[in-house]
Formats: structure tokens, C-alpha cells, sequence
């Protein structure tokens, strides 16, 4: 992509309405646009990174055997009163009218239709187990919108459900979506730890949330340090074969947020070197409650014995707009936004010193060709900007890569290479440059 025909609204001044560091780079950065408390638009820099986190979860959801579809963001009001949630979800719940007088919502989570699809067409224990999952825009009216896309009231969201024929299935397709977690959260460069958490009006007896610490997190969570540096499984794990040692190595030890802690029992499981006490940011949440709703709403299924059962499920969410948020807050410095590699809205910045000299535009055209046909997608800042302005939207929009090319260097047969996480520059000829950066592709 050529600068001078992208559309990237970037901010010089710092918005004042924004109260954390990943709200005020996402600003500054044109990423997004506040159309209404808690409602964002997503500019075209801020849509490519939404498009890439959601490609790292969705490969990760694949390859843990779940299932994509796509439910719309509109539901009967009539289905959510067979679960009986019509009433007791609240002023979250942003009810519609059509031009029949019909109710509608607009969808703050969907385990009544996805059961109902399920209930219509699943009829035997021979089709389970079954992992379906979407992502879709969700809308809850929060009470206090807030921090940009970290609490949106539209906000976007992968959510996962499970059936099972019983409860020690359930617990193996729950432990599934644990670690798929734990690797999709890997992947996107965050440390996320799974905790003990409340149920909330989703409902169920086990739940863990996966809190990515850090200093601006709404909530406050209570660990063991060391499961802070545990790590992620990794994609070879056995998905068919047993996972519980590997979610019970990561749940043996106590961690736990605000509505679950037990002060006693931190003190007496954690030594008190061990003793996390932080803020953190939610960015998955799992639940298992196996028949709230398969039960009230008849989604059975016939077991090996002949015999109808409600069906045993989970759901398991993503709050995959947040995680934009979350990563932010994770990975800048007072330049901007430092992007993992795997979710950066372009693989490297070309940046031309003096467009219009004809030795610098030939170099700057052979390194976007090359960088392009070898898929890494490149910015190329091929504007009249001053050189100064342009290293701060470099730095400010957080690619990993730097190359810059000027008529010094140009004249001399170098470029300059630069890391944005470490700062570090290189000085080498553009075809070392090129073969680097492209052996990485
Ligand atoms: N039905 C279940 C699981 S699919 C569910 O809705 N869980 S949830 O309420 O915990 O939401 C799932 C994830 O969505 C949360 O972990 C969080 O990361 C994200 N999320 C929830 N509310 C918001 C919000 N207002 N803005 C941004 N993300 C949100």
C-alpha cells in the first residue's frame, strides 16, 4: 500500500477524552472513530489489525476442532423468553421493534439460537461432539462505556459453543477451548492467565476467565506469580487425547478474581514472594453449564441407551475487538504502538527521504515490488511529508519494521533498517536488506 493513496487520519494532538494509553494511540493513530459512547468506527488501520487478531483466533478455534459459522446480530425476543433471559438480562439488552411490532434484540451473546439450531437438526449422541463458534458484533448497553474499545457497548466478539453427551465430554471439549485459549492469546504476544471466575448472568458452576495483566485493567485479580511465565502449550498438543494435566498444572495453582478471591486461602497456598495482587483485562471468558438451557429449551439428544437427554454444553468467548486494546497496553512506548509480528496492519514501513529524487524513488520502487511480491505486505510512506514528521507515524503506528532509504545512503548503496520494538538500526546495501527481510516472509 502506497501512503499517498491510504487513508490513515492520524492526530497530532494527544485526545483529551481518552483516559488510557491503547484509547489515545488508537486515536492518534486513526485506527478508530467514536460515533457514539461506546460505538466505534474502524478506520482502515484499525480494521486490518481487527482482521488479523481475528485470523489468529480463528486458526486456533480450527485447529482445536470447532466449527465456524455465522449467526446474525438480530434475535427474537421469542427465543430468549424460552430460556427465560428475556426478562432477566436488563437494561444491557438493546430491545427493537420491527414494522410488525415484532421483537428483536440486538445480540449480546447467543447460546438460546445457537441451541435452537442445534435442536433442530441434532438428534443423536452419534453427531457429538460439536464445537460451533462465529464472530459476530455483540451489543450491551454498558452502563459506563469506557476506555475505547476496551469496553465498547458494539464491540466484536468470537464466541464458541460446545455439545456434549455428558458431563466428562463437556469437561474434554472445555479443556479444548482452554488450551486453544491459552495458544491464540500466545500468539497474539499476550500473557494471559486463566482464573477462577464468576458466572455472571451467562450462568453455570465452572468458569475461568484469561486476564491479561496490566496497570489500566478493570479488574483486580489475585494469582501465583509463576503462572504469569507458564506459557502457552503450543499447537502439538494431543486434541483428541487426554488435556487435563495440562489445565490442572495451570488451575492447581490459586488464581482468582475479585468476586472468587479468598484471602485466606491466597495466604495459605501462595508464599508470600509469590503473591501477585494486580489489575488485569479480560480478553477470554469459558463457562460450563450444561443444561441451563438445552433443558428449558428441549435441545436432547438420544444416547447409546436409546434414551432423550438434554444435551451438555459450554460457551467460551473472545473478546476479540478488546484484544486490540490489550495488546496496546501490553506493547508500546512513548512513541506509540509496537506491534507483535503476527497482528501488525503491515509487515514494514518503506520510507522514502526524498521523493522526487529519481535514484531514491528507484530504490524505494524495487524494495515495495520485492517486499510486496514476497507477501509482506509493506507500507510505502512515498509522501512529501518532512522526514521528521514521517519516522514519528512510523513509530506512532508500530509496523516492526523500519527500512528507510534517502539520497545519502542512495548515493552510497545503503539503506537503514530499523527494528520498532528495540529501536536498533543497521546500516546495509538494499539487496542484504531485501533478502533479509524476506527470508523471514
Ligand atoms: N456467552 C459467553 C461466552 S461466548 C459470554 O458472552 N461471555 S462474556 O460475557 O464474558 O464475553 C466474552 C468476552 O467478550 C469477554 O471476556 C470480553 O473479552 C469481551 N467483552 C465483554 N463485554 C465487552 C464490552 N463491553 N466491550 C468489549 N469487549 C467485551
Amino acid at each position: 500500500m502506497r501512503l499517498s493513496r491510504f487513508f490513515l487520519p492520524v492526530l497530532k494532538e494527544t485526545p483529551t477524552e481518552a483516559q488510557i494509553v491503547s484509547h489515545r494511540l488508537m486515536l492518534r493513530a486513526g485506527m478508530i472513530r467514536q460515533e457514539a459512547a461506546g460505538i466505534y468506527a474502524w478506520l482502515p488501520l484499525g480494521f486490518r489489525v481487527l482482521k488479523k487478531v481475528e485470523q489468529v483466533v480463528r486458526e486456533e478455534m480450527d485447529r482445536a476442532g470447532a466449527i465456524e459459522l455465522l449467526m446474525p446480530t438480530l434475535q427474537l425476543a421469542d427465543l430468549w423468553r424460552e430460556s427465560g433471559r428475556y426478562d432477566a438480562y436488563g437494561p444491557e439488552m438493546l430491545r427493537i421493534k420491527d414494522r410488525h411490532e415484532r421483537e428483536l434484540l440486538y445480540g449480546p451473546t447467543n447460546e438460546e439460537m445457537i441451541t435452537e439450531i442445534f435442536r433442530a437438526y441434532v438428534k443423536s449422541y452419534k453427531s457429538l461432539p460439536l464445537n460451533l463458534y462465529h464472530m459476530q458484533w455483540k451489543f450491551r448497553d454498558e452502563q459506563r462505556p469506557r476506555f475505547g474499545v476496551m469496553r465498547g457497548r458494539e464491540f466484536y466478539m468470537k464466541d464458541a459453543y460446545s455439545f456434549d453427551l455428558d458431563e466428562a465430554g463437556a469437561r474434554r471439549a472445555y479443556n479444548r477451548m482452554f488450551i486453544a485459549y491459552l495458544n491464540a492469546f500466545a500468539r497474539l504476544g499476550l500473557k494471559a492467565v486463566p482464573m477462577r471466575a464468576d458466572t455472571g448472568p451467562i450462568g453455570g458452576d465452572l468458569s475461568h476467565e484469561f486476564i491479561v495483566l496490566a496497570e489500566t485493567g478493570e479488574s483486580q485479580v489475585f494469582c501465583h506469580g509463576d503462572l504469569v511465565e507458564m506459557g502457552a502449550p503450543g499447537p502439538d498438543v494431543d486434541w483428541d487425547g487426554d488435556l487435563q494435566p495440562l489445565v490442572d498444572r495451570r488451575t492447581s495453582l490459586y488464581a482468582a478474581t475479585e468476586e472468587m478471591h479468598d484471602p485466606a486461602r491466597f495466604e495459605r497456598e501462595v508464599p508470600a514472594d509469590r503473591r501477585l495482587s494486580a489489575r488485569g483485562i479480560e480478553v477470554g471468558h469459558i463457562f460450563y453449564f450444561g443444561e441451563k438451557y438445552s433443558a428449558p429449551m428441549r435441545a436432547v439428544v438420544t444416547g447409546p441407551d436409546g434414551q432423550d437427554r438434554p444435551v451438555q454444553m459450554g460457551s467460551y468467548g473472545i473478546g476479540v475487538s478488546r484484544l486490540l486494546g490489550a495488546i496496546i497496553e501490553a506493547s508500546h512506548d512513548a512513541a506509540g504502538v509496537i506491534w507483535p509480528d503476527g497482528v501488525a496492519p503491515f509487515g514494514l514501513g518503506v520510507v522514502n527521504l526524498k521523493p522526487g529524487d529519481p535514484a531514491v524513488d528507484t530504490a524505494c520502487e524495487r524494495a515495495y515490488a520485492a517486499l510486496s511480491a514476497a507477501g509482506l505486505e509493506p507500507l510505502y510512506d512515498d509522501t512529501f511529508e518532512r522526514a521528521g514528521a514521517k519516522f514519528a507515524t512510523m513509530d506512532l503506528i508500530g509496523l516492526p519494521w523500519q527500512l528507510v532509504i534517502g539520497p545519502k545512503g542512495t548515493a552510497a548503496g545503503e539503506v537503514e533498517l530499523k527494528r520498532r520494538a528495540t529501536g536498533q538500526r543497521e546500516t546495509l546495501s538494499l539487496e542484504a536488506a531485501l533478502s533479509r527481510l524476506t527470508a523471514k516472509a
